[in-house]
């Protein structure tokens, strides 16, 4: 059956179903049902059309965490947004192409004025987890949430409050709501004895944490996506731009970066990607955290057919053979005895060898190893689907490896090995946040830990930097515009009882626009402004273009949504240090505050905010194409690599030391060389003959994350489904659109089956994103991933393995 759209009609229906006392919210819309005593009239509902405004266009963006940032063309009338377009002016020449959104963004209205936007401040009544929460004012928040705050930072310490990931408003200046430093949360506790911070993120754990011990730095860079045009050959490893940059901007790049010189491209990935379909030329089905055993295999041929780069290796690296070993280095630790089998393992890592983990065929590999090394120059890049996995830290540098071996970093058309350059960005001026007194940090993903067992997390145990053990639980968690509570963070059910027991961490503040799975938990559920009503900048870039969106405040605040500027200065007030957070200013004057530094380093922008505000966008075309480590190729010894050695680290000797010094679990390892690990819950793991099919969970054009799954239109247009082969299929007597179970020993979740050559058998895909919906068994009922992923952290990177695991799938 159709459901009705969620639209302001449908949200003008709901003021007259919550008006008065208690009212139940319990319908397909929402993930649990919330019960509200005392809710009285006042909802998130918009005003009533009086129809006699005029209408205005107003600019504004879509600023989600999905890659890209989009321009937004708001009609209002009578301060109801009537219809959202996107950017329709200039010429839409490359390099200052239209800033067009993709059908998210241009489903904005449902989501500004969705049935499940949290209408005023809430607070719980019942048990934690169960649903009831109580309409207070703001005035009453700011007071309770002050004096919790004050109580656990007296009790336990500034170190037992903990900023949670959240990336909903990520491209927000005043509103930004990631990294945790960058946010005005921070501003707030930096005042008051500062907070427990995170490193790494969702998106590139392993790959953040791993790589850069192949080339030094925090951070390893890559050309950009538009410098393929000067490659022979591009070769994507789970790189699928076509649906995680899916901006009009980035589109335009890619198809630029591809058909200009008309670059071959090959897609190894276990789906057939939408990149596939827009842009490759050739797929090579992978089974999932397999890329290290096929980069193994294809660095053989290569070495044994002499196609590798001897000239580079000598000058750049260090670790390749047995000569070029550090000192301290065992004897059989070089790459090249790994790859030929004359290190400890003793294993050749043939063809026939890496077929048997991949799937790949071993005369496709030898064929690909001809071609990376033939290609010049050949641009090779991998996605962040890749190194999303158990021992991904390997992985990320065994594919950078052949970047190595053939010699194409530094030089236009190549590629670390890395994914493309993040684009050009323009020096606007950001909210300053103060410095953290506090310098301990863990890891993003294994924050749930430390609200359980803190005293287990050491340096060595659990990746604590800035002390050697962490020294207070988590007991108060700030979660501002993020579902990574229980929705995105993975093993839901594992995470529900560490949650449910308020003795553990005893505050939880939600602040968000929207009733999300993680709004559940929540002591305090506080309603924030859609960026839509409120006045803002985003900023933004890709390979030759950079640019900023003046957001204007649209329309007023559903409800009684606040900023979060003005949020935290409430709670400021309460703790006696408003005028230190605020500085006086409201948010629209530090916002021209802002654009007066921002203007010294750009004076091409408009001389008042006001007229930016009109103006809407401003854009500068980078005719250079970027290319990394460009400096170090062209002379090493002015230039060197931030490394310890200055080159290439191929074989690691701080990775060799961590191996010796940190306390793993079973299945997780941390090795010098970018070895090929097994998996537990892998490929060719022996748990397979309980589970047999590895599940991965792809990001999904419906949604940015949980962002939009809420949007009848986009539901439509691109369905929840379980991408499964037909082969899996038909053994287990699935046809299309069939309702299946999807399950293993952490979970269950039931989704429509989408059977599709496109994944290749063995493997199935549930997007990440839906919104968890539990039945009253408990069983998810919205195809929600991570009810089916694990809590285990991965070995160095203590990140999040969301694409290793193993279920059954079977017709529900
Ligand atoms: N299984 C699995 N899980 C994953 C992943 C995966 O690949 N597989 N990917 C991971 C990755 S890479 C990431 S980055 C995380 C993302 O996880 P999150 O950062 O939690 O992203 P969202 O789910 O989009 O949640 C963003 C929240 O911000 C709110 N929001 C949106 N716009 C606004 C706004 O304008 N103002 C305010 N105040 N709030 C707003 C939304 O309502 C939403 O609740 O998920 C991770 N989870
Ligand atoms: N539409 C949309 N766009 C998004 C987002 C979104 O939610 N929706 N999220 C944004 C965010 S925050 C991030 S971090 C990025 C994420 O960007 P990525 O992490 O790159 O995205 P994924 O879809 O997780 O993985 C990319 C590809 O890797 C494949 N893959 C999975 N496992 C493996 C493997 O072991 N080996 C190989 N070779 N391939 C594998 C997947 O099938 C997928 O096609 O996307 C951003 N863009
Ligand atoms: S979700 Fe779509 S519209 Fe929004 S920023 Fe991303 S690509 Fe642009
Ligand atoms: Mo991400």
């Amino acid at each position: 059956m159709r459901k009705p759209h969620c639209t302001e009609q449908a949200l003008l229906k709901r003021r007259d179903v919550i008006k008065g006392g208690a009212v139940v919210l319990a319908s397909a819309f929402f993930p649990f049902s919330i019960e509200i005593l005392n809710a009285g009239s006042a909802v998130a509902a918009p005003p009533a059309p009086s129809g006699t405004g005029e209408e205005r266009i107003l600019w504004n963006s879509c600023n989600v965490n999905c890659g890209s940032r989009c321009a937004l063309r708001v009609h209002v009338k009578d301060g109801v947004i009537t219809r959202v377009e996107t950017d329709n002016t200039g010429d839409d020449r490359y390099g200052m192409q239209q800033l067009r959104a993709c059908p998210r963004g241009r489903s904005m209205r449902q989501r500004i004025y969705a049935e499940q936007r949290i209408p005023y401040p809430l607070r719980r009544v019942g048990n934690r987890g169960e649903g009831k929460f109580e309409r207070i004012s703001w005035e009453e928040a700011f007071k309770e949430i002050g004096q919790r705050l004050r109580g656990t930072i007296d009790t336990y310490g500034n170190e037992a409050v903990y900023l949670n990931y959240g990336t909903g408003a990520l491209g927000s200046t005043m509103g930004k709501s990631w990294p945790p430093a960058a946010t005005p949360v921070a501003r707030l506790m930096n005042l008051v004895g500062g907070y427990l911070n995170h490193y790494s993120d969702y998106s590139t754990c392993q790959i953040t944490v791993g790589m850069p011990y192949l080339y030094g730095g925090s951070w390893v860079d890559g050309n950009s996506l538009s410098d393929m045009e000067n490659s022979e050959l591009a070769v994507f490893f789970g790189n699928n731009p076509s649906e995680t940059r899916m901006s009009g901007c980035k589109a335009k790049t890619l198809q630029h970066a591809r058909f200009t010189r008309n670059t071959r491209v090959i897609i190894i990935d276990p789906r057939y990607t939408d990149s596939m379909v827009s842009v490759g030329d050739e797929w090579i089905p992978i089974r999932p955290g397999t890329d290290a055993a096929l980069s193994a295999a294809l660095a053989y041929v290569m070495i044994t057919e002499d196609l590798i780069d001897k000239p580079f290796l000598a000058k750049y690296t260090i670790g390749y053979d047995e000569e070029s070993l550090p000192k301290g280095a065992p004897a059989g630790s070089s790459y090249k005895s790994y790859i030929l089998g004359q290190g400890p393992d003793k294993t050749p890592k043939t063809p026939a060898w890496a077929s048997r983990i991949t799937g790949i065929p071993p005369a496709r590999i030898e064929k690909l190893a001809r071609e990376i090394a033939g290609a010049r120059p050949c641009f090779i890049c991998q996605g962040w689907g890749p190194q999303r996995t158990t021992n991904g830290e390997n992985i990320s540098r065994a594919i950078g490896m052949l970047a190595v071996l053939t010699g194409n970093v530094g030089i236009k058309g190549g590629n670390t090995g890395a994914r493309e350059n993040a684009g050009y960005k323009l020096p606007m001026a950001t909210f300053p946040t103060l410095e953290n007194p506090v310098k301990t940090e863990l890891s993003c993903f294994n924050w749930y830990q430390a609200i359980d067992d803190y005293k287990q997390m050491t340096a060595t145990t659990a990746g604590i930097r800035g002390r050697e053990r962490l020294i207070a639980p988590i007991k108060f968690i700030w979660n501002y515009a993020g579902n990574c509570l229980t929705n995105q963070h993975g093993g839901i059910n594992q995470m529900h009882p560490i949650l449910l027991d308020d003795k553990k961490c005893e505050t939880i503040v939600v602040i968000d626009t929207t009733l999300t799975p993680s709004a559940r938990y929540a002591d305090f559920l506080l309603p924030s402004c859609l960026n839509l009503e409120e006045h803002d900048w985003t900023s933004d870039g890709d390979s030759n273009i950079a640019y900023v969106i003046f957001d204007n405040k649209c329309i007023e605040p559903l409800g009684e949504a606040k900023s979060i500027y003005d949020i935290c200065a409430g709670v400021a007030n309460e703790l006696g240090v408003k005028e230190a957070f605020t500085e006086g200013r409201t948010q629209y004057q530090w916002l021209e505050k802002l654009y007066a530094e921002s203007r010294k380093a750009i004076p091409e922008l408009p001389p008042t905010l006001e007229e930016a505000y009109t103006m809407g966008v401003y854009k500068r075309y980078f005719p250079e194409n970027h290319i990394a480590y460009k400096a170090f190729r062209d002379d090493p010894e002015a230039n060197p690599l931030p490394s310890p050695s200055g080159k290439i680290e191929i074989y690691s000797p701080r990775l060799a030391e961590l191996a010796e010094t940190w306390t793993l679990l079973p299945g997780q390892a941390i090795t010098a060389l970018p070895e090929y690990i097994p998996n537990p819950e892998g490929a060719i793991s022996p748990e397979r003959k309980e589970w047999p099919l590895q599940l991965i969970g792809h990001h999904y054009k419906q949604r940015t994350h949980s962002t939009y799954g809420n949007c009848w239109w986009l539901q439509e247009v691109a369905p929840q489904e379980l991408w499964i082969n037909p082969i899996d299929a038909k053994a287990r007597g699935i046809e299309f659109g069939d309702r299946v179970k999807v399950f293993n020993g952490r979970g269950v979740s039931f989704v429509k089956a989408k059977i599709t050559p496109r994944i290749m058998p063995g493997v199935v895909s549930l997007p990440e994103g839906a919104w968890h919906t539990p039945n009253a068994a408990g069983e998810d009922t919205n195809g929600c991933v991570n009810v089916l992923t694990k809590l285990l952290p991965t070995a160095l990177a203590k990140g999040n393995p969301h694409h290793t695991n193993l279920v059954q799938v079977e017709k529900a």
